[in-house]
């Protein structure tokens, strides 16, 4: 039974006896392991942290619990964020449970269909804005400052106080950290909240790689793109938030940013799907992608170590790149026992 991150992980986070103790069900998702990927790595076993098996299908569920409950607990009536799409839905599903209206402010044109659908379900009320995700989230924290809606967003320290919940089960789950953890990286919160839980069990921690899309990667190449643009559209990011805390995580593990290409994106999602059984979104393939290509420039680099990736998204989050990415239907058939069989030969 899924007693969700604020019952299950209260004592490592910042609740009080006044704290509503919210819940969809959020976190103790599984660690699937992927053979033929792994083999492929050298390494001795690669996990999948499936994160799209959170209730709204996104990791965000995890710090959006915590935010929201802190929010309501100060008295709010209404949250408000910038989103690429999984923000926005799972602020919005969690305000409907709370209570409170929701306010989603996203991009023009590059939210996955999924997300969009999720937010108008729940009732949030929408504002789509001609600019990118980082003009988004600049205007919602002005708002936000201005009006004193609460801000959702992951520069909100519930949101990363929640998310490091996921290293928690990773190490109660192997029984040790990883030797790697690879995530993908937009924003950067998530990254940031990983290694805080790390640091917070004390003991092993692992060497970060966070993987960004090659158009959309200012962590690479240290300076921030004024147009970010790839199909992973979730990390569609061209000056993350929490910047310095991101860079402070990956030299402390002694881990890198590196980017990789919407093609290796792609060509990791369909073996994820294909290989492993785990339909993610783009995004989340990125930090498989960005596995192989670094396993491709030097075979031994991965040999006889423990590997998580977080896939961060569920693949329903983004229908229309999954039938892009995937061979034409055939022309429908007539309703014919021997045509059926033709079909199928
Ligand atoms: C599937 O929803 O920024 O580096 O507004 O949806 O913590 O930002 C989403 C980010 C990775 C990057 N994978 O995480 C938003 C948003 C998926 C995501 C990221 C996002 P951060």
């Amino acid at each position: 039974m899924r007693r969700g991150v604020l019952a299950r992980w209260a004592a490592h986070l910042p609740l009080t006896a006044r704290t509503p103790l919210l819940s969809l069900g959020e976190g103790d998702t599984p660690l699937v392991p992927a053979p033929t990927l792994a083999r492929d790595l050298g390494c001795s076993e690669l996990w999948l942290k499936c994160e799209g098996q959170n209730p709204t299908g996104s990791f965000k569920d995890r710090g959006m619990v915590v935010a929201l409950a802190k929010a309501i607990e100060a008295g709010a009536k209404s949250a408000v964020c910038a989103s690429t799409g999984n923000t926005s839905a799972s602020a919005a599903a969690y305000c409907a449970a709370a209570g409170i209206a929701c306010n989603v402010v996203v991009p023009e044109g590059k939210i996955a269909l999924g997300k969009l659908a999720q937010a108008l379900a729940h009732g949030a009320r929408i504002v789509v804005l001609r600019g990118n995700f980082d003009t988004a989230l600049q205007r919602v924290r002005e708002l936000a400052g201005r009006t004193g809606i609460a801000l959702v967003n992951s520069v909100n320290p519930h949101r990363i106080e929640g998310q490091k919940t996921a290293a928690f089960e990773i190490v109660e789950t192997l029984d040790r950290a990883p030797d790697t953890l690879a995530l993908p990286v937009g924003n950067a919160g998530n990254i940031t909240a990983y290694w805080r839980g790390f640091v917070e069990l004390g003991g092993r921690r692992p060497v970060l790689l966070g993987f960004q899309a090659a158009g959309a990667a200012p962590l690479v190449s240290g300076k921030p793109v004024a147009n970010p643009e790839t199909i992973a559209t979730a990390i569609r990011i061209g000056n993350p938030a929490s910047w310095k805390l991101a860079v402070a995580a990956q030299q402390e593990s002694g881990g890198m940013f590196a980017a990789v290409t919407d093609d290796e994106i792609l060509a990791a999602y369909r073996r994820l799907s294909s290989e492993a059984g785990v339909f993610c979104e783009p995004a989340s393939a990125a930090p498989v992608a960005g596995l192989l290509k670094l396993a491709r420039a030097e075979p031994k680099r991965f040999a006889g170590q423990v590997i998580v990736a977080v896939l961060t998204g569920h693949g329903l989050k983004d229908p229309q790149a999954a039938i892009a990415a995937a061979p034409a239907l055939g022309a429908p058939i007539d309703d014919d026992p021997a045509a059926l069989e033709a079909a199928l030969k």
